[in-house]
């Protein structure tokens, strides 16, 4: 077998870098075979290894919302990187992007800049933690909020019981402090705050489900999140590092009405560069150091060439209608591929909010966890691997939402959709 520049690079990744990767979705694992290692983006498309071009659905997880390369956000971090990289000291370019942030966000009054998403949520349940006094918190099963000790834990048994570690090195004495509850389920969640609410201090929620791919819950069930924080006297922190600036221009909140007391950011205020952030309501962000007693740092927060590129971005997304041409355009992939899969006689089904979309081998969008582990991966993998092969780059894993950008054309569209009905044809 001929080794191809992918190849080649994966085994010398592997060499030196665990898995030969630096996030483990990119390995492939879940899809089998080799990662493409990308050289070039540009607009609606990437380039790999082998000068191989795809029509890119990852777009990095979320940021490239404007598309890969805009020249606007180039030329923001080429003027910006001209005058230095990084100071460790507050630039006006921070403060820009906080008050670019509290403009857009219902529920931002004070916001801190951090450089990951991971950075974000764990500041945001640490605040929550010092703000109550308070030691739980409840997340929900198929929600990802990083890769923060708290967060890597997955369902116990019954209802207020001890989370379980879902990654090795996670102490359970920390793990214990979470319970995992099922995402979109009112019985579950009013048991839980019966049985120990007053120890409770944070609800940490994926207000749209992007990390077991794309999930919608009702929004009788976030009003119940919000009406059972107010109750108890728990922080309610929509994890908006996927859906903010990407389902809406105001985030899920702005969609849905609905105002968190905390906010976590990432991924589009970046445009592709290490930007997250956390905000919310005053009185719980003046708990932050220095102004408080809960700490938080950073070295390259606010880093103003990652923040140069944030804010191109975030300005590109004002544009008059950008976030109804962006939505149309996903409608009209998902209803397109739906439409192939019709044609092709394949079980399948998909799901669209705002540039965000959700792909599933099933006959019904799923509503919630369970539904989403009956969907036939294996088909999926197969479909992924003829996308792939055909020139189409959609995430690499069953469980992952995909992103349409301002840049990707109806020509884009439309031969996804071709290659799509091709692919389901081959599937049967
Ligand atoms: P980062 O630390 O990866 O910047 O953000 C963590 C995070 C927090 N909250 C939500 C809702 C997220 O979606 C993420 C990260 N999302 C994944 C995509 N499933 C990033 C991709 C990866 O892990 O490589």
């Amino acid at each position: 077998m001929t080794m191809n520049r992918n190849d080649t690079l994966f085994e010398r990744a592997q060499r030196t870098i665990p898995a030969g990767v630096n996030s483990p979705v990119r390995a492939f694992r879940s899809v089998g075979g080799t990662p493409r290692f990308l050289v070039r983006g540009e607009g609606a498309c990437v380039w790999d290894a082998d000068g191989r071009r795809y029509i890119d659905y990852v777009g990095s997880w979320g940021p490239a919302i404007v598309g890969h390369a805009h020249p606007d956000v180039v030329r923001a971090v080429q003027e910006s990187a001209n005058h230095g990289l990084s100071f460790g000291a507050p630039t006006e370019a921070e403060v820009e992007m906080a008050e670019t942030l509290v403009r857009r966000l219902p529920s931002l009054e004070l916001v801190r800049l951090v450089s990951s998403g991971t950075e974000a949520t764990m500041s945001a349940l640490r605040l929550a933690r010092g703000f109550t006094g308070r030691p739980k918190i409840v997340k929900f099963e198929g929600c990802y909020h990083g890769h923060g000790d708290s967060l890597l834990v997955k369902a116990g048994s019954g209802a207020l019981t001890f989370g379980q570690p879902s990654s090795a090195g996670v102490p359970p004495a920390i793990a214990n402090q979470t319970v995992v509850l099922p995402y979109n389920d009112l019985d579950a969640l009013d048991r839980a705050f019966a049985a120990g609410g007053d120890e409770i201090a944070a609800i940490i929620v994926e207000p749209i489900a992007g990390n077991m791919n794309l999930v919608v819950p009702s929004r009788e069930w976030l009003a119940a999140l919000r009406s059972t924080c107010d109750r108890h006297g728990a922080v309610l922190i929509f994890d908006e590092v996927m859906t903010g600036f990407r389902v809406h221009p105001r985030g899920v909140q702005g969609l849905v009405g609905i105002t968190p007391d905390l906010t976590t950011l990432g991924k589009v205020i970046g445009g592709g560069m290490p930007v997250g952030a956390f905000g919310g309501r005053r009185d719980i962000m003046e708990k932050i150091a220095p102004l408080g007693p809960v700490y938080q740092a950073g070295t390259l927060s606010g880093n103003p060439v990652a923040v140069a590129a944030g804010l191109a971005t975030l300005a590109l997304t004002e544009a008059p209608g950008f976030y109804e041409t962006l939505a149309a355009k996903t409608r009209s992939l998902v209803d397109g591929l739906a439409g192939a899969a019709k044609r092709a006689g394949a079980t399948f089904c998909a799901n669209a909010v705002g540039g965000m979309f959700g792909i599933y081998f099933a006959p019904s969008v799923p509503d919630g966890y369970d539904a989403i582990m009956a969907c036939d991966k294996e088909r999926f993998n197969r479909f992924f691997h003829a996308m792939l092969d055909a020139g189409v780059h959609f995430a690499p894993s069953a469980y992952e939402a995909g992103f349409v950008s301002a840049a990707h054309s109806d020509a884009d569209i439309a031969t996804t959709v071709a290659h799509a009905e091709e692919a389901f044809r081959r599937l049967r």
